[in-house]
């Protein structure tokens, strides 16, 4: 494992830098003219009550998988985020990818009326209104929400279709633990499961371990209350486990003593326990965001490697970049500090030659667990590692970009 820290001194005077400046190739910024001054945005007036972004700006989420989103009956799927032109680690709310199962639609759901049920072996059952969750002691975090679907592949064109359908937000709510010790969990107490409010729902058992340790009822998302399509008025966040287990309008957690199958394990669960048993909490992963697939470099020159990791395991530790088709590795740099179960920002300076080459990232996170290539992950299932393979369960594989001497990126597992 050849990895090194890349020293600020050492990369500029390798060339990278010119005359006092770095080197931009054929994309070089032109020496000092006065910016010109612009007009009012049209009806801005009206942008008083709730501000919206430049009409310059369009960045957009797309339907997942190729499954028109909505569907012909006018039912939601799957929606991926455009990791493509993310900056830093929140996903503001608009942009969120969506999760939903099969044939699920956006309750609309008023929150006067809303309530949540908290039951089974508990010695108090109890309901909560928003107005009583709100006033409870509350948590705020930075938390990454994940599905199962996500993953680098051989069709996925740009990291949106590949890795689109993660996302990061700081939640707000109350600790499931706190609801629980005021329900009163009687002793055999061993799994929960919780339920939403439309016609699809309920997450897969979790253990009571899991919901004691860092679970919360969320009320807010990124300093305001969740959007609808999060899940408003109310959803449960099960930091670093698998999307589908963070239920949205949340109504009811029924604590229970054993494991139990409900709509969700079935077609989602495998039968095969060693697939199944990796289902629950997300593996290490890092994806380069910057560039990534059907962007195109204006020329050779210095560019900033960007990119995001993050782990159901914790905070992430360490991440490197390869520049080179993975021959050597070089440790990449934290934008902020990592927060656990979150996206981490990931940046690395690089001098590109002009010639045609491959990029990628792998990421370990805080309890050492090292994201695997897909060579590796072959292996490990056992299969041969040819066009045919695919991951059972989750999976967590590199990803790497191929970057053309005419500066353009492509899926290098195409
Ligand atoms: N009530 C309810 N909760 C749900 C779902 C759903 O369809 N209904 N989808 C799940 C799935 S599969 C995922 S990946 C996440 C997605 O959360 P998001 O839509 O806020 O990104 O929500 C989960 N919680
Ligand atoms: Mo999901």
């Amino acid at each position: 494992m050849a990895s090194k820290r890349p020293a600020r001194r050492e990369f500029l005077k390798s060339g990278a830098a010119l005359a006092g400046g770095l080197t931009l190739g054929g994309a070089a910024p032109a020496s000092a003219q006065m910016p010109d001054s612009h007009p009012m945005i049209k009806g801005d007036k009206s942008q008083i009550p709730y501000g919206e972004r430049s009409r310059f700006v369009n960045s957009v989420r797309i339907a997942h998988g190729g499954r028109p989103s909505p569907d012909a009956f006018g039912l939601y799927f799957h929606i991926a985020a455009p990791l493509q032109d993310s900056v830093g680690v929140i996903t503001p709310s608009s942009l969120h990818f969506v999760g939903t199962t099969r044939g699920a639609y956006i309750p609309e759901i008023d929150p006067q009326t809303h309530r949540l049920m908290i039951h089974g072996m508990v010695d108090r059952p109890l309901t909560f209104t928003m107005e009583e969750l709100k006033r409870l002691p509350s948590v705020t975090r930075l938390h990454f929400m994940e599905c199962a679907g996500n993953r680098a592949s051989r069709n996925a064109k740009t990291v949106q279709e590949s890795h689109g359908m993660t996302s990061c937000a700081e939640w707000t709510g109350v600790p499931l633990s706190l609801l629980l010790k005021e329900c009163g969990l009687k002793s055999g107490a061993k799994w929960f499961v919780a339920e939403g409010s439309e016609e699809v729902k309920g997450a897969s058992s979790m253990p009571i371990a899991k919901a004691m340790d860092d679970c919360f009822v969320a009320y807010g998302m990124n300093g305001e209350p969740l959007r609808p399509q999060q899940g408003f008025p109310l959803r449960l966040m099960v930091p670093g486990f698998e999307g589908i287990f963070h239920t949205k309008y949340l109504r009811r957690i029924k604590v229970v003593d054993r494991y139990y199958m409900n709509y969700n394990d079935y077609g989602h669960l495998d039968q095969d326990a060693k697939i199944a048993a990796l289902e629950y909490q997300i593996g290490p992963k890092s994806v380069i965001t910057f560039p990534s697939g059907g962007h195109r470099l204006p020329g050779k020159g210095f560019y900033e490697i960007s990119g995001l990791a993050w782990s159901g395991g914790g905070a992430i530790k360490l991440v490197e970049v390869s520049t080179n088709g993975g021959k050597t590795w070089t440790r990449a740099e934290f934008k902020g500090t990592p927060q656990r179960m979150a996206h981490t920002r990931f940046g690395l300076m690089w001098n590109w030659d002009g010639s045609e080459t491959e990029i990628m990232s792998r990421c370990v996170d805080e309890i050492g667990q090292a994201q695997p290539t897909r060579a590796q992950l072959a292996k490990y299932w056992n299969k041969p590692f040819d066009e045919t393979f695919s991951v059972p369960g989750l999976d967590n594989s590199v990803q790497p970009w191929r970057i053309a001497s005419d500066g353009s990126v492509t899926n290098g597992n195409a």
